[in-house]
């Protein structure tokens, strides 16, 4: 269970990163998923900053969880959040990312990325990547767990439906995916697109566990995170269902489908600054 203290700091972090996010996406002179960013940023600080049992400083550990990205456009945000575990040096991620040849690209890789443990980009493909890593655990008798985090939108893909079910069909109690429910996808709202509710009616038909939560709530997400049975208590896949807010903390991208991607000019970096700045002072007097 965590302290208030270890939620606070948390929140902190969260905090911290969407500035980081923001001043990236004024000032690196090219495009970022700044909307799908924002929806995770308490999610991404949550679980690799609190739930994933991972060290940095070996990052081949046979016992350590493994995190696959399948909302792979997120990458900044896992970079991001990475850096606080001490994965990576923020510095040097923005000094070339999204630049020719740079190991932080746009979407992440593996292969350049020691302590990524997916490359993704193509969605609808990490769940079944994720689906194989717990098979894998399972057979090895290892106790460790595999998360998958998911877009909402990109589990329209028929091919994530196949995985879900694959993971009941193969008993996979180590296996948790996470969805980024922020009811927008690149160019659409969720439900225009495809009706998708009632959303985590469908995981537990699939024959998962599922628990809905505030994804921007750090309280709620550390309870979630808590609660998870552990890969001996269950055979039951496990579905954290987040409901988010795409560009969440600035008044003019929240719910607005023209920033799924995008850069900022000085002027609008400074009123999302101002906004997540603001919010940020109002949470820390109600402390
Ligand atoms: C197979 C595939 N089709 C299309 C895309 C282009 N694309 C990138 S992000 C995105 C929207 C995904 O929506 P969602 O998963 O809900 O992500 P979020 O809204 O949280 O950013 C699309 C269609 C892609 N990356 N892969």
């Amino acid at each position: 269970m965590a302290t208030q203290q270890e939620i606070y700091h948390l929140k902190e972090l969260a905090h911290d990163m969407r500035v980081k996010l923001l001043t990236l996406c004024g000032t690196y002179g090219g495009v970022l998923h700044i909307g799908g960013d924002l929806s995770m940023t308490d999610l991404m600080i949550a679980i690799y900053n609190y739930g994933l049992n991972v060290d940095s400083s070996d990052i081949a550990l046979p016992t350590r969880d493994r995190f696959v990205l399948s909302k792979g456009h997120g990458a900044m945000a896992m970079y991001t959040a990475m850096s606080y575990k001490g994965f990576f040096n923020y510095d040097d991620i923005v000094k070339t990312y999204g630049k020719l040849d740079s190991a932080y690209g746009m979407h992440p890789c593996k292969v350049r990325l020691p302590g990524v443990e997916t490359s993704s980009g193509s969605l609808g493909h990490g769940l079944s990547i994720a689906v194989g890593m717990a098979i894998s655990a399972k057979q090895k008798k290892q106790n460790h767990r595999v998360f998958c985090y998911m877009g909402d939108g990109e589990t329209c893909e028929g091919s994530i439906w196949e995985a879900a079910m694959a993971a009941h069909a193969k008993d996979l109690g180590n296996l948790i995916g996470v969805i980024d429910r922020n009811k927008q996808m690149m160019t659409s709202f969720s439900e225009e697109s495809m009706k998708m509710d009632p959303y985590p009616d469908k995981w537990k038909a699939f024959g998962w566990d599922v628990t809905e939560i505030d994804g921007h709530n750090m309280e709620e997400i550390v309870n979630a995170l808590d609660h998870l049975k552990k890969p001996n208590e269950t055979d039951k896949p496990q579905a954290i269902v987040a409901n988010t807010v795409k560009g969440k903390g600035v008044s003019f991208m929240e719910r607005n489908i023209g920033w799924h991607a995008g850069m900022l000019s000085e002027e609008d970096m400074n009123k999302a600054l101002k906004d997540v700045n603001d919010a940020w002072d109002k949470e820390r007097g109600a402390k």
